[in-house]
């Protein structure tokens, strides 16, 4: 009995080895585009996310890192996606509104106020529901990274009031949430995708954006921006997408394979950017922007201004969503 018991084990084994062995990994070249340059936050952790999965299929599945929009805007790479034509990305829930309407639940100004609140509700069940949503529209989530909060800079004067908004020119990601929230704060929103946002600053076609001190810093907006206003209006993720169309090719071990991959790729990613953002006032200082903090009282007049954008935000992402989200804030908040 004990005998046929090891024998069973050992069998057992090497089956299991065998299972995820080199003839489960046929050669395949996978694209994964971003926006960002290379030397970023995003452009490291896709790098990373590579690396793992070549490691873990034996150098089977390659995956090319694609940066600098190259691919096409966060719209585009999302419709190449959804085609077929290309594997993998990742960009802004916020580009991903006018396909999966849920995510702009993740748009809502002020929703978290630490890392530690936007990863366990984003990681928790009703970031997987959400996340989930995109599977019927063609794409598949795998994980969400860390953009960031989000802060303003614009060249014509530091925002210390509400007033400040007035008038600014300000380039906003292509996403209605986003363009209806500027708009009631007073500003000129004007929707752009990122991949033209540094020629626009630089020709003054428009006068500011908001983006994580992260992304000041890698795509240079220190060089054509004066004032920095640290606003942390609405934390930003990014997700990590894949065509279904390919998905939908792919075996067992895989799917897993990615899957793994991209968990990793998340912890690796959100520690990075937390370091780099750690610093990245004293950076951004250096390199000559003029920084403010937004008083709190000014917080609280921008948020009064944003009550009606908060109820369009439930009613368009479904009320269960948006309590679900206020739901697992809470429990985060209370330790529960
Ligand atoms: C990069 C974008 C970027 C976002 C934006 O492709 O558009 O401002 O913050 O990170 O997704």
């Amino acid at each position: 009995m004990r005998i046929k018991f090891v024998l069973t084990a050992a069998a057992a084994a090497i089956l299991a080895t065998t299972a995820v062995q080199a003839q489960d990994f046929k050669p395949r070249i996978v694209r994964f585009g971003y926006g960002l340059v290379d030397d970023s936050n995003q452009g490291r952790a896709v790098r990373y996310f590579a690396q793992e999965v070549e490691k873990a299929t034996g150098g089977k599945m390659k995956v090319r890192a694609i940066g600098n929009a190259s691919l096409g805007s966060d719209t585009q790479m999302q419709q190449a996606l959804i085609g077929g034509a290309q594997e993998m990305m990742v960009g802004s829930t916020a580009t991903l509104v006018g396909i999966s309407p849920a995510m702009a639940v993740w748009d809502t100004p002020f929703l978290f106020t630490t890392v530690k609140e936007a990863d366990a509700v984003l990681d928790g069940p009703v970031g997987e529901k959400v996340k989930a949503s995109l599977e019927p529209k063609g794409m598949v989530g795998l994980v969400y990274w860390e953009n960031g909060f989000r802060n303003l800079t614009n060249n014509k004067q530091p925002i210390t009031k509400l007033e400040d908004m007035n008038g600014i020119k300000l380039r906003v990601m292509q996403n209605n949430v986003f363009l209806d929230s500027f708009k009631a704060l007073g500003a000129n929103a004007v929707p752009l995708p990122f991949s033209e946002l540094f020629t626009a600053l630089e020709t003054r076609a428009v006068d500011g954006q908001e983006n994580p001190f992260n992304t000041v810093i890698s795509s240079k907006f220190y060089e054509v921006q004066k004032y920095l206003t640290v606003s942390n209006h609405v934390y930003s993720p990014w997700i990590v997408t894949v065509s279904k169309k390919w998905w939908d090719t792919l075996n067992a071990a895989e799917k897993q394979v990615l899957q793994d991959a991209a968990v990793k790729s998340r912890d690796f990613e959100r520690k990075d950017t937390r370091n780099e953002a750690s610093q990245a006032l004293a950076d951004i200082k250096a390199k000559g922007m003029q920084v403010n903090e937004l008083p709190a009282a000014e917080v609280d007049r921008m948020r009064s201004k944003l009550v009606e954008v908060n109820t369009s935000i439930a009613s368009a992402v479904g009320q269960d969503t948006w309590d679900a989200v206020q739901g697992a804030l809470k429990q985060v908040r209370t330790g529960q």
